[in-house]
């Protein structure tokens, strides 16, 4: 038996070295060059060729069957191999990738005020630490360094002795939630409308800890470090270390938790600790967090510079290519809502008014007003908005809808923040990675 392409001098343009890496930076283009074709594309392509090769020499093993697999397949071999056993817990979530592990969560399982485990939405950069896997969090240090008066090595139990406990409810969206909308596409995790939670976490105020270190005057950004690891495995890479601007970190509300929804923060969310900053991207939320490097410049840690979570400095057309000192930090995130209840496609009787509800916030913790159209946009009428139970909490809205006649309908929901900007009925400003898409959500509701 011969292997006839297994035989093929292919070259491949990737080391099995560099595959790897290649996949944890820019999967689609990985994707494409292993396997010929894009991993979001319906047009998948199958392992041959130079993509085969690169696969053989980094398996170190023929792949007799390479026939039959697909492209956006990462050998099992090099998964974490825990995409499944890691997902135990979660309930009803979609699946975008398994290494890195990411999974978001359909609208209508968001309805709860306080997100559940099983719903909030998972997204990684790199792998699990073993720490976070073992629950094991003996001898975990948390470091405070760089710009600060006395630099301070925590414990947990110096964070919970010694500083006063909070406990509030913060929502984390993904800078990219609703990227899969953008034309031309963005590469990246393909989110529509679930990456989004809102739990409720038990820890310190970050600036409580930044004082007790005396932050200089020098000091310009923050910096945050995790211990998961890098996809190559290379344990001395560093998988994301974003950061905000001192003044933000200063904000009260800004934690270092310990705990989510009453119960040690679980593995997939950060144990034993976890940063959280309100309003911004998800990505300014260190998980894992061992180290707060206060910086006397804005900081250059990996997804901070380049086109990782940034957007052009002025409105830009579609698919066009942006110079990368005109990318800005994304910070501060747009308003948004979602419809929450009922599901898309649910029945309502006809000339009967019929609760919709579902959460909104805004970067800047000002959602103003909410509004609800069952005419595809011509008319809007105002809903009932709940104040939050502490700023950069999601609140609640509802309203009453009554659909005319028998037939088919949306529901667009659209909430506005206190300086008067709405959410638009359309993609907002593309830009190259695809961040920051708070378009209104929309429902179909069929009365019957
Ligand atoms: N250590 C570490 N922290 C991280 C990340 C990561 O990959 N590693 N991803 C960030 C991003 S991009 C987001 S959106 C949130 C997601 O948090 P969650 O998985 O708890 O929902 O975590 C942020 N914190
Ligand atoms: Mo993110």
């Amino acid at each position: 038996m011969s292997h006839i392409d297994d035989r093929r001098p292919a070259k491949s343009p990737l080391s099995p070295q560099d595959i790897r890496e290649a996949y944890a930076d820019q999967p689609d283009e990985a994707d494409r060059i292993v396997f010929g074709r894009v991993a979001h594309g319906d047009r998948r392509g199958f392992l041959k060729g130079a993509g085969l090769a690169t696969m053989t020499a980094m398996l170190g093993a023929a792949i007799p069957f390479h026939r039959y697999m697909p492209s956006g397949l990462i050998p099992a071999a090099y998964a974490q191999d825990t995409g499944i056993d890691l997902m135990t817990g979660k309930d009803g979530l979609s699946l975008l990738s398994d290494r890195p592990l990411n999974a978001e969560t359909p609208a209508h399982l968001l309805d709860d005020d306080v997100t559940p485990y099983s719903r909030h939405f998972v997204r990684f950069n790199g792998l699990v630490p073993q720490t976070a896997l073992d629950q094991n969090a003996e001898g975990w240090r948390l470091t405070i360094d760089g710009e600060v008066d006395t630099p301070l090595e925590l414990t947990i139990d110096d964070l919970k002795n010694n500083f006063e406990p909070v406990t509030r409810q913060m929502w984390l969206e993904c800078g990219g939630n609703g990227r899969a909308f953008y034309q031309p596409g963005a590469s990246g995790n393909q989110w529509s409308v679930g990456a989004i939670a809102n739990a409720e976490w038990t820890g310190v105020r970050l600036r409580d800890v930044l004082d007790a270190a005396g932050v200089k005057p020098s000091a310009v950004y923050t910096a945050h470090y995790g211990n998961d690891v890098h996809l190559s495995g290379d344990v001395e890479k560093v998988v994301i270390s974003r950061g905000v601007p001192i003044e933000k970190a200063m904000e009260p509300e800004n934690m270092i938790a310990w705990a989510m929804n009453g119960e040690p923060v679980p593995a997939l969310h950060g144990f034993p600790l976890r940063l959280l900053i309100g309003g911004y991207p998800g990505s300014a939320s260190q998980k894992f967090l061992n180290r707060i490097w206060v910086r006397n410049q804005v900081h250059d840690g990996p997804k901070m510079t380049g086109y990782s979570y940034r957007l052009p400095a002025y409105p830009v057309a579609p698919g066009i290519e942006v110079p990368e000192e005109d990318m800005e930090i994304l910070t501060v995130m747009p308003v948004k809502s979602l419809i929450t209840f009922p599901e898309s496609g649910a029945q309502a009787p006809v000339g009967q008014p019929t609760e919709i509800r579902g959460h909104a916030w805004a970067g800047a913790g000002d959602v103003a007003a909410m509004h609800v159209s069952v005419d595809f946009g011509q008319t809007w009428q105002e809903a009932a908005l709940d104040a939050p139970p502490n700023k950069y909490a999601w609140q609640r809205w509802r309203a009453d809808i009554t659909l005319p006649e028998a037939g088919y309908y949306e529901v667009w929901a659209r909430a506005t923040d206190g300086e008067g900007k709405m959410q638009p009925p359309v993609v907002p400003g593309w830009n190259p990675r695809g961040y920051g898409n708070n378009m209104i959500h929309r429902i179909a509701v069929f009365a019957v």
